[in-house]
């Protein structure tokens, strides 16, 4: 399907749904509901090793079905060769098929899950060694956007964030990654770390999994970062496994992934994530800024307090058990489609 269709198919749902929401990349910016310009979003996830990955990606469509974000594209940072295929059954159950997707040819690749369910459901792209290097992708789409506009939400290890930086000039822009970074991205939000603390020897999963690339990301990354770090007493997936319909391919891997792990719920660290990408800090969070953050590469991290830097960390301020709610209120929203 082109750019052009899927905007002329958007126009219809809007005369239908009175929503205003933008469905591809190549749409123009517009407003959603609540008169905010929808978030121009990168999403970037280790999906494969965990099943909150599915659920952020989910209500990042909804969210985008709304008008509050518009998906630029969608990385995989692990080389799993199932995880560029997940994020596609995603992308195209919800509506958006050609959603760009890059994979990291460089991280980890573990793998988990996922692969009992991606065949079950519509998609195109067959492994992940097929999508094009995250890294030359990112580079791609940023150069085409307009300065300080973008932010990048990153749900698993920052491998693609570290390789970016140290990318060089190429066909799509002359800057250094970092230079591009400095021109285009308004934020990067970061699900890593534990705060304002982690113990020793104990580096959250996402920073410990590449603990060299988190270390770069967090001493060189020029321009804001926003660490999560939310969502363990946050439990979703109950009732969208209960209630959503059988073409819906998320609370299929939920499935999959409480069956492994005998659970019923999963915690929601990377759904927060997403859902302060898209809303900022709302009614849901506040924002600790006063001081920064040091990496090491063992993949542990440490908050400095003291003046106010480029790095901030969230708290909540809504109950665990309303954030629940309003979340999964999102993941049971029908696609717009
Ligand atoms: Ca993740």
């Amino acid at each position: 399907m082109t750019i052009g269709h899927q905007c002329l198919r958007f126009t219809a749902s809007m005369a239908v749904a009175g929503l205003v929401a933008v469905l591809s990349t190549g749409c123009s910016s517009v407003e959603s509901p609540s008169g905010r310009q929808a978030v121009p979003i990168i999403f970037d996830t280790d999906i494969g090793t965990d099943v909150d990955d599915a659920g952020a990606l989910a209500i990042l469509h909804i969210m985008a079905d709304r008008g509050e974000a518009r998906i630029l594209a969608t990385m995989s940072a692990n080389q799993n060769r199932w995880c560029a295929p997940a994020i596609d059954v995603i992308n195209t159950y919800y509506g958006r098929p050609d959603t760009p997707i890059g994979s990291s040819k460089t991280g980890p690749s573990p793998e988990e899950w996922y692969h009992d369910s991606v065949p079950d459901y519509p998609h195109d792209l067959v492994s992940g060694h097929d999508a094009p290097d995250a890294v030359a992708l990112y580079r791609k789409i940023l150069a085409a956007q307009p300065d300080r506009s973008v932010t990048i939400v990153v749900v698993g290890w920052l491998t693609n964030m570290a390789g970016l930086l140290k990318s060089g000039p190429d066909s799509s822009s002359p800057l250094s990654g970092s230079e591009l970074v400095e021109a285009k991205v308004k934020e990067l939000v970061s699900m890593g770390g534990r705060w304002p603390n982690s113990a020793k020897n104990e580096g959250e999963y996402n920073f410990r999994m590449d603990g060299a690339a988190a270390h770069k990301v967090i001493s060189d990354w020029p321009g804001k970062i926003v660490f999560t770090g939310l969502g363990r007493d946050v439990m979703t997936g109950g009732r969208l496994v209960a209630e959503a319909p059988k073409d819906n391919p998320v609370p299929a891997f939920y499935r999959n992934f409480f069956k492994g792990h005998k659970v019923s719920e999963r915690s929601s660290w990377d759904l927060i994530a997403v859902l302060y990408a898209v809303r900022g800090l709302s009614d849901y969070f506040t924002a600790v800024s006063e001081g920064k953050c040091v990496g090491r590469e063992d993949g542990g991290n440490e908050w400095i307090p003291g003046a106010a830097s480029n790095h901030s960390y969230l708290v909540y301020r809504m109950p665990q058990a309303e954030l629940a709610a309003v979340i999964e209120d999102l993941l049971l929203t029908p696609p717009l489609r």
